[in-house]
């Protein structure tokens, strides 16, 4: 069937971290690669932008960059003269410029307006789904638009390719070589364990890396730059940085650069278990199929601790009880050292269980199939 959508409008706004941004690059990347849509990004942190993506000039108000027309917009003098596109994504409740909502208005139809908003595995975002919400002034609706782990949601952002490309590395030892010697860590080929840690701060790492230490099996923890790395500097008792490894008994730990997302996704799959955060790194590893443990985003008033017991109960008949209650342990920044012992031991029960939540994942419709379905049918409802 031919889409009656050729081009749609991205808003982002970068709130603090990774996360709006990278979903926001992806889901560009994926309308225009696999759907063949004009796509122009807004977004108001092209420095934040730039350690996802390199090439961007962030000195540019304007520029194409993986074939996406990528704009720089502030809140505060935002000018538009510009014709809005067929579908206008507002990432995150980021809210849309009112020249360019006044824009939007006045073309017929009006562009079928979305907003795309954090994942979260609560059910009462499936009764929230797709619902309308009317603009109090301009004739305009805005549809709420969830991602979801249940078919009954928006799906998941996954590219086409993506889970053939993680199976053609797993079954290429010299990729796998590669990609180690890449960064300098050919070292984590010959250990016993691989671990990939992303994470706010979180307490529990000294812990962790204590128990890890004291084993008989051999584990490299590769941990790129950032706020975690706080917490490992503690345990290390120094100031490590991007390039420098440390062994202390069983364990390796090796300070990575930011990687880019590929290399990223690389690392995930090539890592025996996953410490991940957020939102995106979240889903990255749910395709990679590994066993992983999730730093949720902190939020006011615990509003996280209901999400990750939502998210634990969508994923409960593919985790052990012990690998929730690790789950749980990582989130409240649980110092007891003997229960992160029982982290590799809880491994091979909690490894097969991890590929198939992510082959009961991957069976379903990605975010962009049901976006553009979901567009199409307002379109020419409109
Ligand atoms: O950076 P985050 O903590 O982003 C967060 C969350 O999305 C949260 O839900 C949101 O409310 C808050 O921002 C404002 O975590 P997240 O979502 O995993 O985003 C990190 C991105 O960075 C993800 O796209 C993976 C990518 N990444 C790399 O490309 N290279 C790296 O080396 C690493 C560690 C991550």
């Amino acid at each position: 069937m031919i889409s009656p959508i050729k081009n749609v409008d991205i808003f982002c706004t970068v709130i603090d971290n990774f996360g709006d941004i990278g979903v926001c690059w992806r889901l560009a990347q994926q309308l225009q690669a696999e759907y063949g849509l004009t796509v122009r990004l807004w977004v108001d942190d092209l420095a934040s932008f730039a350690k996802l993506e390199p090439t961007l000039n962030t000195q540019l108000a304007q520029q194409v960059c993986q074939k996406i027309d990528i704009c720089y917009w502030s809140k505060s003098d935002f000018v538009a003269s510009i014709q809005p596109y067929d579908v206008v994504i507002e990432g995150f409740g980021c809210r849309l410029p009112d020249s360019f909502l006044q824009a939007m208005a006045q073309q017929t139809p009006p562009p079928v307006w979305l907003n795309l908003e954090y994942l979260s595995a609560e059910s009462w975002t499936l009764d929230c789904h797709g619902l309308g919400s009317a603009h109090p002034n301009l004739p305009l609706t805005q549809y709420f638009f969830f991602p979801s782990f249940d078919s009954r949601g928006g799906g998941l952002l996954r590219e086409q390719n993506l889970l053939q490309q993680r199976d053609d590395f797993l079954q290429n030892p010299q990729a796998q070589h590669n990609f180690w010697h890449s960064l300098n860590c050919t070292q984590a080929l010959s250990v016993d364990y691989r671990l990939s840690l992303f994470a706010y701060e979180n307490q529990a790492v000294a812990a962790l890396l204590i128990a890890l230490s004291q084993q008989q099996k051999t584990c490299f923890v590769a941990v790129p730059q950032g706020r975690v790395l706080a917490n490992v500097n503690t345990w290390a008792n120094t100031i490590l940085k991007a390039g420098d490894k440390l062994t202390v008994g069983a364990v390796t730990v090796a300070v990575l650069p930011f990687l880019s997302p590929t290399q990223y996704d690389q690392l995930l799959w090539a890592c025996d278990i996953n410490m991940v955060r957020g939102e995106d790194s979240l889903i990255r590893a749910h395709w990679a199929g590994k066993p992983l443990l999730w730093h949720i985003y902190p939020q006011e008033e615990q509003a996280h601790l209901d999400k990750l017991e939502a998210w634990l109960g969508v994923s409960s008949n593919f985790m052990s009880p012990e690998w929730q209650n690790l789950q749980r342990a990582w989130v409240s920044e649980s110092t007891n050292v003997a229960l992160w012992a029982t982290l590799l031991t809880q491994f091979s029960q909690a490894k097969p269980q991890h590929t198939l939540f992510s082959e009961f994942l991957g069976q379903q419709e990605t975010l962009c199939h049901k976006l553009m379905a979901f567009c199409a049918k307002k379109h020419d409802a409109i």
